[in-house]
């Protein structure tokens, strides 16, 4: 027997189907953030200050300096995760010469992306980018006093839902535009409302225009605090959360975006009672909204935990949401989005028939007794199963792939 059958029988002695898990994981696609290939940079020739506490640390070599760097890095990734991933590109990542501003991008700005996606088979979603910019210098954008700058980021709000629509159509399936703004203040404000009633207008404006749900799905990310906006964040949870269930949109869940002893796992449950559909960005905060690459970690396999047992991965789309600037960009790609894969696996090969049955009848003994012994059984062996499947490396295979790219990139 090789060491997959034995694997695999030791989980089927708790009634779990291998092949069947397998089978799941291989159906969710994870939307890689093209953001950690830069550090949040992005391809535009004008740039303000990076704002709202987005700052990627470090100065580690091989930062992707152009769109055919950054797409060669992508490549080099999803080559080394196992399944079939999207792309989650940003706005600021668009690729022409002529430098439009904001408030003039179109979809033809990103034409070699819905090309390059084509050809490796890569579905795309977007984001509008409404940091890094001068006009986004005090930290007020949709929700500023001055229409004239509500105006500019009301136009790059809706040229992006025009340009996310066109992916979607094109690719066949719907492509999620998630609006994040960086809006707060950094001391007390008087009025919070006065600002919180002018980001609902704005938003208003720009989610007028109808799409096919099939071609486009908008969605809204809350924030606890940002560096600079430390005192009060315009689009907090409870106004997004608000304005996602009034609106019929969805909601984006960043892991980095509550306070650190909060559960955030916790929450799915509740949010998709209510709620057509989920985002999440996963993100590992270290005692604030630090962003770095995710660890097989118990927030994770709580997360993927929730998806599964809760049985709500059909609504909820996952993106990754880290940065992390001190080490090898293609390696944190990987690893990161890996690791979510690991904690689903995990999640889909967990006897929850078994635990659900015993927890409903009370007896919290014998669901402590399950939960730790399954602890011991041997999934690494059935994550080698489904990379070697896919034709992805592992173990030490996989360290010399990711430090011969590193290599390869580090005179950049
Ligand atoms: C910022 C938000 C947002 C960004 C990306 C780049 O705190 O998490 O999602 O990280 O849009
Ligand atoms: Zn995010």
């Amino acid at each position: 027997m090789s060491d997959f059958e034995i694997a695999k029988a030791q989980f089927e002695d708790w009634s779990v189907d291998v092949e069947q898990a397998i089978r799941e994981v291989s159906k969710i696609p994870i939307s890689v953030h093209c953001w950690q290939g830069d550090d949040v940079a992005g391809f535009e020739v004008s740039k303000g200050l990076s704002g709202g506490g987005i700052q990627a640390t470090g100065n580690y070599p091989g930062r992707a300096r152009t769109p055919d760097e950054l797409r060669s890095d992508l490549e080099f990734s999803y080559s080394n995760i196992p399944g079939n991933h999207r792309l989650n590109l940003h706005a600021m990542y668009l690729d022409c010469d002529t430098n439009p501003d904001r408030d003039e991008i179109e979809f033809s700005h990103f034409l070699s992306w819905a090309e390059w996606a084509k050809t490796q088979k890569i579905d795309i979603d977007f984001n509008p980018t409404f940091f890094a910019h001068e006009k986004a210098d005090d930290n007020l954008t949709l929700s500023h006093p001055d229409s004239g700058i509500r105006d500019f980021w009301i136009e790059h709000g809706k040229r992006t839902r025009e340009i996310a629509a066109e992916f979607g159509r094109q690719q066949g399936n719907p492509c999620y535009n998630n609006i994040w703004v960086p809006d707060g203040y950094k001391d007390n404000p008087i009025s919070r409302i006065i600002t919180r009633k002018r980001l609902r207008e704005s938003l208003d404006i720009i989610l007028e225009q109808k799409f096919e749900r099939t071609d486009l799905l908008d969605s809204v990310e809350s924030k606890l605090f940002g560096i600079g906006v430390e005192a009060c964040t315009i689009g907090s949870h409870e106004f997004y959360l608000g304005y996602a269930l009034e609106n019929d949109i969805v909601l984006c869940i960043d892991t980095g975006h509550f306070h650190p002893s909060e559960n955030v796992s916790d929450k799915l449950s509740s949010l998709a009672l209510s709620l057509n559909n989920l985002l999440l960005h996963v993100s590992r905060p270290m005692r604030w909204d630090s962003d770095h690459v995710i660890l097989q970690d118990d927030n994770i396999l709580a997360m993927a935990h929730e998806l599964v047992v809760s049985n709500i991965l059909d609504k909820t789309a996952i993106g990754l949401d880290f940065f992390d600037a001190t080490i090898s960009r293609t390696a944190a790609w990987v690893i990161g989005t890996r690791n979510m894969q690991k904690s689903l696996l995990r999640a889909f090969l967990t006897p929850f028939n078994v635990l659900n049955e015993v927890e409903q009848a009370l007896d919290f003994s014998k669901r402590l007794m399950i939960t730790e012994e399954i602890k011991d059984l041997p999934f690494g062996l059935i994550w080698n199963e489904f990379c070697q499947r896919n034709n992805v490396p592992t173990g030490q295979r996989l360290i010399s792939v990711l430090d011969q790219y590193q290599m390869s990139v580090s005179d950049r």
